[in-house]
């Protein structure tokens, strides 16, 4: 398979380099951790390891590397598309190299020759409750397919720890081929007639995935679904969803296990969630005023919204300190494709008026909008009217990105994670000792 022979071709240049690092510079120090760090939820504290992608606060995503506007740019693409095969961008994720075409395609191949979710998942999702969360069935879902776990199979015949990475890469494919038809399982169960269109071999990631939702305009959906899988693939390691992945990866469960505690991370509200509900509010304040408001009106609303004890949906971020891309990146799609539509204006009002409201409120570090402040909207745009079922969405394409580290994570052999914990008295007489003259 193609992303075996390339991680295979590069493994022992990044061995040796790891291998340097922890035997002959162990001692460097990187950084210093404060008392604010370890009260307030660790921002910040460098203690994670990962080449697939880096979020530069000032700028925002680098996958391998490569911004989001040259990602798009030098991505091979379908025929007559307008978005990047995004089995090129599962290609550069692993790999670190822009695929060419034949190379994309190979990896498009994979996934469709190996996505065949069994008839037990469909029943299982059959039997819940019809008003079960989509993300509730999307992770059972995921955890009813670990039975085909090829890492855990190998993991207890017995095989060397140079070699977890092989089985684990095979996992990681079986996953995301067939998590594309598991969610447009799920769209059709809840929302339609619970048939699923077959996928058909002829066409990539994105076309299956608009051909088994049903969507009317298949072939601009089929970008979008691209783009969105692109953009929502990783943000390096220490958002919740990749965190978590990682952490449950490290105790070595195999990835079955690991995405789905990821994805249980991705349905809270302040992390992929936020996608749903910022749709919601939106569709609250066109509800309230008629349409898209006036500037006044929203700015009000936004202030109710604060003054209710809520936040501000799409807006703010840990690490970012600017727009993120992801946003810019959707909002120039929405205004390409449909710039009239008036969830778009009104959303770019929202981009206007909301981070003077948080600057004025004084409290979030980043008033500017994250990638959940646009998405729901072209999501809306396109049919996809069920907002609670924008998360597997974004869902699907974590996948990406969290199961090029676990590869990674396992062929470079990383430990197991456990950091240290103090108690609040040990914090106290810390911080004793320091006000005392040395
Ligand atoms: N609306 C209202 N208040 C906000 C806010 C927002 N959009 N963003 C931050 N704040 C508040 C925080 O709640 C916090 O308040 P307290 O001091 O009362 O606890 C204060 O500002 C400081 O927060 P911060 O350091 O700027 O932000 P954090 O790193 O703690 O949190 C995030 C980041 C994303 C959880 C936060 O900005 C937020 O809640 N945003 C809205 C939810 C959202 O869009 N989440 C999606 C993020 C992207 C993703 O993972 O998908």
């Amino acid at each position: 398979m193609i992303l075996q022979d390339k991680i295979q071709a590069q493994l022992p240049e990044w061995r040796e380099r790891t291998k340097k690092l922890a035997k002959e510079h162990s001692e460097v120090k990187v950084a210093e951790v404060n008392v604010g760090q370890i009260v307030g939820g660790m921002r910040d504290i460098k203690s994670l390891l990962t080449d697939v992608s880096f979020v530069d606060p000032a700028e925002g995503i680098r996958f391998r590397g490569m911004s989001i506007p040259e990602v798009l740019a030098a991505l091979p693409k379908p025929e007559g598309a307008e978005m990047p095969y995004v089995g090129g961008l599962f290609y550069l994720l692993m790999v670190g190299e822009i695929p060419t075409k034949a190379e994309a395609e190979e990896v498009e191949a994979e996934w469709v020759k190996r996505n065949h979710v069994p008839a037990h998942v469909f029943d299982m999702l059959r039997a819940m409750p019809k008003e079960t969360h989509p993300m509730t069935l999307f992770i059972l879902a995921i955890q009813s397919l670990e039975g085909q776990s090829e890492f855990a199979r190998k993991y207890h015949e017995g095989m060397k720890k140079d070699e977890y990475w092989i089985p684990a890469l095979e996992d990681c494919m079986n996953l995301t081929a067939e998590l594309s038809t598991v969610a447009a399982f799920i769209y059709n169960l809840k929302y339609k007639d619970g048939k699923l269109p077959e996928v058909d071999p002829t066409l990539d990631y994105g076309a299956n995935f608009a051909k088994m939702l049903g969507v009317e305009n298949q072939k601009e959906y089929a970008d979008l679904a691209r783009l969105y899988f692109i953009l929502h693939s990783d943000h390096e390691s220490g958002n919740v969803s990749a965190h978590a992945t990682h952490l449950v990866g490290s105790s070595l469960a195999d990835i079955y296990y690991a995405f789905s505690a990821g994805m249980c991370g991705l349905a809270g509200p302040l992390h992929g969630l936020a996608n749903q509900e910022c749709l919601g509010w939106l569709l609250d304040v066109y509800k309230k005023f008629g349409g898209v408001p006036t500037r006044e009106d929203l700015y009000k609303f936004a202030w109710d919204t604060l003054d209710s004890g809520k936040v501000i949906p799409g807006y703010g971020h840990a690490v970012l300190r600017v727009p993120d891309p992801r946003f810019t990146a959707q909002m120039d799609y929405a205004k390409a494709h449909f710039p009239q539509d008036d969830l778009v204006r009104l959303a770019d009002m929202v981009f206007d008026v909301v981070p003077a409201v948080l600057r004025e409120q004084g409290k979030a570090k980043n008033p500017a909008p994250n990638v959940d402040a646009i998405s729901g909207t072209l999501q809306y745009y396109y049919g996809l009217r069920e907002f609670d079922f924008y998360t597997v969405l974004f869902g699907v394409g974590r996948a990406l990105g969290v199961t090029a580290n676990y590869v990674w994570a396992r062929a470079l052999g990383q430990p197991l994670e456990r950091p240290k914990s103090l108690t609040t008295k040990m914090l106290e007489d810390i911080v004793e000792k320091a006000k005392q003259p040395a």
